[in-house]
């Protein structure tokens, strides 16, 4: 590798953080039920510890993610406590996620629900979880409905829409000024006919509805299958829309599979067409990386330090495309250069120089190697398990 490439890569990693997941160190499972992990968090402690610990090994994710409900279930009054582990541990609360599809009161929906009840309360938690983004210093408010329904003629998708609108605003509204409301789509689940934002043009046109402050955000694993998601990226780059993404890989639906493990290239592309922006456009780009994942089989560390350590490989590779010579090839219509300038900076090993990278922020070169040999999982194996024990769950 030239030194031009390396400059390239340790300049690309030191703008690149992605958020964790709290939920990604909790105990999941499927609709079929749970496997427990000994290990898994069961306390909002247990997330920042395990986060802090991710952090501390890969230098790339300085935030958690926090979804109300589950991490801060009495609200404004978990704020100290929350501020208190972020400081102990050493990971700042990032993107705070309202829960508007837990609660029994939302069987027909939150913000798109036909009682005007509901949809008050669905607001009024909204207009809470701002508050406590406001306390935790928290600048994106990152909203997924699961709002929708499951057979023909039982909604009014027109009326659902004008709600959206309303509550959508509304909240836009309670936010301050340097604060962001990122609407997240979906095409289906847990809806099976109709989901309210089923897809990015719902979330953009929504997202221009509500204000200024609000942008669309990209979860990866929300789109169907064959659909070219870095299109959609560069258009809402093209439309300064692009608020964020949620991170992960899928196979067939929303699998929440590490990402690049199905499809590295596919990642590669989408990384590609926001540097290419940037690169065009001399400005940085504003996007919140996040990861949205929780593995139920995998150690949920080990899988988190395979996502972060799998990102900043790809992240790598599309920082080194030759941006000038690609711009050239475009206009002069010569696909094959203009393909094959992609395809060489994706087969490019960049492991060397991440790792120097890493040596030069004091960073272990090889975090998995390091957390595996670090006696951590055994530590918390044996602190957690018996509570872990009592977590049981079945479909029926
Ligand atoms: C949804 C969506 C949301 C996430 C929930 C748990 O499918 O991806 O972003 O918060 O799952
Ligand atoms: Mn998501
Ligand atoms: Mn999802």
């Amino acid at each position: 590798m030239t030194d031009k490439p390396q400059v390239a890569i340790h300049r690309a990693l030191d703008n690149f953080n992605i958020e964790l997941p709290s939920w990604g160190f909790a105990n999941t499972g499927t609709r079929f039920g749970k496997f427990i992990q000994p290990a898994a968090a069961v306390t909002v402690e247990d997330k920042f510890s395990d986060a802090g610990q991710v952090h501390a090994l890969t230098g790339a994710c300085p935030t958690v993610a926090l979804h109300v409900q589950w991490d801060m279930p009495n609200g404004l009054k978990d704020v100290a406590q929350v501020r208190r582990l972020a400081e102990k541990y050493g990971v700042q609360p990032g993107s705070i996620n309202p829960n508007l599809f837990q609660d029994q009161h939302y069987k027909y929906g939150s913000f798109g629900n036909p009682d005007p009840a509901i949809r008050e309360v669905a607001l009024q938690h909204t207009r809470d979880s701002i508050e406590i983004a406001t306390r935790l210093e928290s600048r994106d408010i990152s909203m997924w409905f699961a709002d929708g329904s499951n057979y023909p003629g039982t909604a009014n998708i027109r009326h659902r829409k004008q709600w959206f609108e309303e509550n959508l605003k509304a909240t836009h509204d309670a936010m301050s000024p340097g604060q962001r409301l990122l609407v997240e789509y979906k095409p289906f689940e847990p809806a099976f006919y109709h989901t309210d934002i089923a897809d990015w043009g719902m979330a953009l046109l929504f997202a221009r509805t509500a204000g200024p402050q609000a942008k669309v955000l990209v979860d990866t694993g929300h789109h169907y299958s064959a659909q070219n998601i870095e299109q959609i990226v560069a258009w809402l780059l093209a439309e300064d829309m692009l608020g964020g993404f949620h991170f992960n890989d899928r196979r067939y639906a929303d699998d929440d599979l590490t990402l690049g493990s199905i499809d590295p290239y596919q990642v590669f592309r989408i990384f590609h067409e926001i540097l290419y922006f940037e690169w065009e456009s001399g400005k940085p780009s504003d996007i919140a990386y996040m990861i949205d994942q929780s593995h139920n089989l995998k150690g949920k560390i080990e899988a988190m330090i395979q996502t972060v350590t799998m990102a900043q490989m790809l992240f790598s590779k599309a920082a080194i495309v030759d941006y000038p010579e690609l711009a050239k090839a475009q206009q002069a219509c010569d696909l094959v250069r203009a393909e094959s300038l992609l395809q060489d900076a994706f087969a490019t090993d960049v492991r060397p120089a991440i790792q120097d990278w890493r040596d030069s922020k004091g960073l272990p070169k090889d975090p998995m190697t390091t957390f595996r040999q670090s006696g951590y999982l055994e530590q918390i194996t044996k602190q957690r398990a018996a509570r872990n024990s009592q977590n049981v769950s079945s479909y029926a």
